[in-house]
């Protein structure tokens, strides 16, 4: 008897007044990417994700930038969490939690995560530079709390310590990709089962 692969991707494609957005993942994949927000130190920080999660991610967005990057940054945060979020089903399989404690030079991250389907973020990071390029870096906490919201996620980010905000930034983007990788990786003693004693982890409570 041959065991039915089930594919974990999905495709989502979002249009409002304020960006155009579309991104497919391959939650299998190998962490190539292709991305493109017109913002490159973000693309960058969402091409560590995909990297370091093993998450194929095709991302492209068209945002209202002339305004600045909060439109475009919390609305791939949401297009990307949903892709996440549908391209997991019904959870079967999935180890759940995961914690990383993830180093950078001088800095220090650790990212706890639930794939609960309750959405929570904690986060603990300060920011020494109000911007990066053109990007104010208070922004990078609406990106990982819509991300959170959409993923269904409870996601508990904390710089113990740092001082370089390129290192930070990155630090919680690396810590976030290997919990990830580690939450949704199927445990092979349990496959057929949700790992929750409720029996579902789709609802909200
Ligand atoms: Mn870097």
């Amino acid at each position: 008897m041959t065991k039915k692969i089930i594919e974990r991707v999905s495709y989502i494609e979002r249009t409002t007044n304020e960006t155009q957005i579309k991104v497919s993942v391959n939650l299998d994949g190998k962490g190539k990417n292709l991305v493109n927000t017109n913002l490159p130190f973000f693309d960058h920080m969402i091409q560590q994700l995909s990297k370091h999660s093993l998450i194929d991610i095709e991302l492209e967005c068209i945002g209202d930038l002339d305004i600045d990057a909060h439109h475009t940054m919390e609305d791939v945060g949401w297009a990307l969490g949903k892709a996440i979020l549908d391209a997991l089903g019904d959870k079967k399989g999935i180890k759940r939690y995961s914690f990383t404690y993830l180093p950078m030079d001088e800095c220090l991250t650790r990212c706890c995560i639930d794939v609960s389907g309750r959405p929570w973020l904690i986060w603990n990071v300060f920011l020494p530079n109000v911007k990066i390029k053109n990007i104010e870096t208070e922004i990078f906490r609406e990106f990982f709390q819509s991300f959170s919201q959409s993923a269904g996620l409870t996601l508990h980010i904390e710089n113990i310590y740092g001082q370089n905000t390129h290192h930070i930034i990155e630090s919680c983007f690396k810590s976030l990709a290997i919990s990830i990788r580690n939450a949704i990786n199927l445990d092979l003693r349990n496959l057929n089962s949700v790992p929750s004693t409720k029996g579902t982890l789709t609802g909200n409570r």
